[in-house]
């Protein structure tokens, strides 16, 4: 006898995928198709990210990637998987990831594609070895360049300009987040029938939010005196909690569930903050502001910064709306 299949209502992401496309008349299915390979990736990813204890994965390589930082053995896998699952596609243009210096191109014996697709293939890395949620974040923009084959200025557009943007978080289940631009959807993974289900249509961030700050404190000596007081402010006569996992996609993950302001302030050890525009802060705030909330480098919109270089880095603040509407205040000495 075989299971009963499951009931309608049971949404898996493939059919949730289909059912939107319905609502693009001009949707030719590479989107979806697209979307659909990002996902089996975080399935392969989450498998082996699940059992990371269990072989020889864990701990660090001795290589090193663009930042300096030491690059995890499963940062190379995740890496890795999600270049082979687009590369091949006809979908994909380029891509960009944090652990690849320059742009990753399409090779020759494959077609490109419209899209471009920049990722952290694995954020949070230092966190694999405690067994703390960790991440995968993407960002998707259409190809503007000339050429048959993506380039630089591709992923050298500004947040506005994503056509989706989306993460999975490793955690006690592996939720897969997207948006592309009508509201933001999540769906958890169910390992028995590995199907990613729809579990969380139409995200928004709860108002009245919780009261929650989440910041590293360790590196108050080093902010600006603004910040120090905004900080001072929302633990004592603001009335905030705070909670800090150290895991961003962790952190913007509850921030979505239960509102709060996250917050990665620049400082004087890092002038520019430590989180990266394109494949950090820009997916997260497409999501964030599609949730119904805020996205600020502290001064202006994250989304409408016009990206430099690949890997540069951006303070950042998001959550609930009137959190950081606050947090711009604090920061611009008008309270
Ligand atoms: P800190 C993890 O290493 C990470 O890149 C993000 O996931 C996280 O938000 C941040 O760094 C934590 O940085 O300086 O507080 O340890």
């Amino acid at each position: 006898m075989f299971a009963a299949m499951p009931d309608s209502h049971v949404v898996t992401i493939s059919r949730f995928l289909v059912d939107q496309q319905r609502f693009h008349s001009e949707a030719t299915g590479a989107f979806t198709s697209l979307l659909h390979d990002i996902a089996l990736a975080a399935k392969i990813i989450s498998r082996e990210v699940t059992k990371a204890g269990l072989v020889d994965i864990l701990g660090a390589t001795e290589e090193e990637n663009v930042h300096g930082e030491q690059v995890q053995k499963l940062d190379m896998f995740a890496n890795q998987v999600l270049i082979k699952a687009l590369d091949h596609t006809g979908l994909v243009a380029c891509m960009a990831s944090e652990e690849s210096d320059g742009l990753i191109p399409i090779p020759d014996q494959f077609p490109a594609g419209d899209y471009v697709v920049i990722f952290d293939p694995l954020d949070g890395s230092s966190n694999i070895d405690v067994n703390v949620s960790i991440g995968t974040i993407w960002s998707i923009h259409r190809k503007v360049s000339k050429g048959a084959r993506g380039a630089l200025e591709d992923c050298l557009q500004p947040g506005t300009r994503q056509v989706a943007a989306g993460y999975v978080v490793y955690g006690s289940s592996t939720m897969l987040v997207y948006t592309s631009g009508a509201g933001v959807h999540g769906f958890t993974l169910d390992p028995s029938i590995g199907e990613f289900l729809l579990s969380h249509p139409r995200m928004r961030i709860p108002e009245p939010s919780k009261k929650v700050y989440s910041v590293n404190e360790a590196y108050y000596s080093r902010w600006s005196r603004e910040q120090q007081r905004l900080v001072t402010h929302l633990k004592n006569e603001g009335g905030f909690g705070s909670r800090y996992i150290g895991s961003f996609v962790a952190d913007i993950h509850r921030t979505l569930l239960q509102g709060g302001l996250f917050m990665y302030p620049a400082d004087t050890g890092s002038p520019k903050g430590k989180l990266r525009l394109l494949y950090e802060a820009a997916p997260m705030a497409m999501i964030v502001e599609q949730a119904g909330g805020l996205a600020s480098d502290g001064a202006r919109s994250l989304m409408e910064i016009q990206p430099e270089s690949l890997h540069q880095r951006t303070p950042l603040y998001m959550g609930s709306r009137a959190f950081v509407e606050l947090a711009e205040s604090y920061l611009a000495g008008s309270v």
